[in-house]
């Protein structure tokens, strides 16, 4: 396969509830959506998904764009390929910017499943035709809006909630919720909100009885020896999602037995080639993992429930219906969830038309790229 053309769309779409986490507070998101063609005519559709602002990682919306198109563009652009495993390679040469690197490694795999007929899925190796959905939920200004929330998702069929946690909300939102729902698969995700001081290891020893499935990322990302130390005095499994990046990363982790669990982000680790790596190797090292969102639209949504499907995700994704976060996706259908389940499409390529008239209505910059 040779790319000769590519698009890139700046996309802005209202959330339909405000989400709040240890960091900042959002109501709308901006996602870059990579469209590129290959010589044959065919297409693929990729998502970068990084946040506006550098709360999560460093790299933002605006840098991503500079990113894709002064170096991974270009990259790509021209070059011969077989199978999107070896997209990555063409630019090995940059560091980071996993985020940048996802869309363009995403677009790769929806248009090789395309031209090879097959669902994104089976090309990833998927063994599953449906997956389990959780919710992650923000900070609300109130326990009471809090366990409105839950109760709206619970209601609605999700089996398992993530709380996002920070510095003050804390043990308090998890005994009303336990309290609540004392079966409910829940979890608590702090964003590497907390140092690693004696307050902190108080506050997770607190948690430590309320039976949470996980808590994740409770230290800054590179705080690896924090994090064993905790996961050494819980019962609780530690779930690393910021820390783990690379594979290097993980092969850190597993050796530290800094955690007991893996969120894998498309996103976070540079695409779904990596996302699948990282999933063998926490398979074979006996760690659960599950998939991690950025509140993605229709297409980063797609690949998340693709890359879900693999054996070794055999805990709830965050791979919740496009209505939790946008009242219309940009895919058509949209990603929906029956009693928490979502279906993993059987159609080959992406597995849903993308809206292309909604992309341009919804885009603040477009800009062509050929070979
Ligand atoms: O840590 O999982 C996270 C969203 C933005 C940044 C970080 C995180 C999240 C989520 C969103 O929790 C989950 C989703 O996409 O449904
Ligand atoms: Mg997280």
């Amino acid at each position: 396969m040779r790319i000769v053309n590519a698009t890139l769309h700046d996309v802005e779409l209202p959330l339909v509830h405000s989400f709040e986490t240890s960091s900042h507070r959002k109501s709308s998101l901006r996602h870059l959506l990579v469209e590129i063609t290959d010589e044959s005519g065919a297409k693929g559709w990729g998502e970068i998904a990084s946040p506006a602002g550098p709360y999560y990682a460093s790299e933002t919306t605006t840098i991503a764009w500079h990113t894709a198109t002064a170096y991974l563009i270009p990259a790509l652009l021209g070059a011969e390929w077989e199978h999107p495993d070896e997209v990555s390679e063409l630019y090995a040469k940059v560091r980071g910017h996993w985020f940048a690197k996802a869309g363009i490694d995403m677009a790769a795999w929806t248009l090789y499943a395309d031209r090879t007929q097959q669902p994104l899925a089976k090309a990833l190796g998927g063994t599953r035709g449906t997956v389990v959905a959780g919710v992650s939920l923000g900070i609300e200004p109130s326990i009471d809006a809090l366990l409105d929330q839950v109760a709206k998702h619970v209601d609605s069929g999700y089996p398992r909630v993530k709380l996002k946690i920070a510095p003050g909300w804390d043990v308090e939102p998890v005994r009303a919720v336990r309290a609540a729902y004392p079966d409910l698969d829940v979890h608590v995700d702090a964003n590497g909100a907390y140092p690693g001081d004696r307050h902190a290891f108080d506050v997770f020893r607190a948690l430590d009885p309320h039976r949470l499935t996980m808590i994740e990322q409770p230290f800054a990302p590179r705080n690896f020896l924090d994090s064993a130390r905790l996961q050494a005095e819980l019962e609780t499994p530690v779930c690393l999602d910021e820390s783990v990046e690379t594979l290097d990363d993980l092969r850190t982790a597993l050796e530290l037995k800094a955690g007991g669990v893996l969120n894998i982000k498309v996103s976070r680790m540079g695409g779904l080639s990596a996302a699948r790596d990282a999933h063998d190797v926490a398979q074979s090292a006996g760690w659960p993992v599950w998939c991690g969102g950025m509140h993605e639209f229709g297409i980063g949504r797609l690949a998340n429930v693709a890359i879900s499907s693999l054996p070794g995700f055999t805990l709830p994704s965050d791979v919740s219906a496009s209505g939790k976060y946008y009242a219309e996706d940009i895919i058509n259908p949209a990603v929906t969830a029956e009693s928490g389940v979502v279906m993993v499409p059987s159609t080959p390529g992406l597995g849903a038309e993308v809206r292309t008239a909604l992309i341009a209505a919804h885009a603040a910059r477009t800009e062509h790229f050929s070979a």
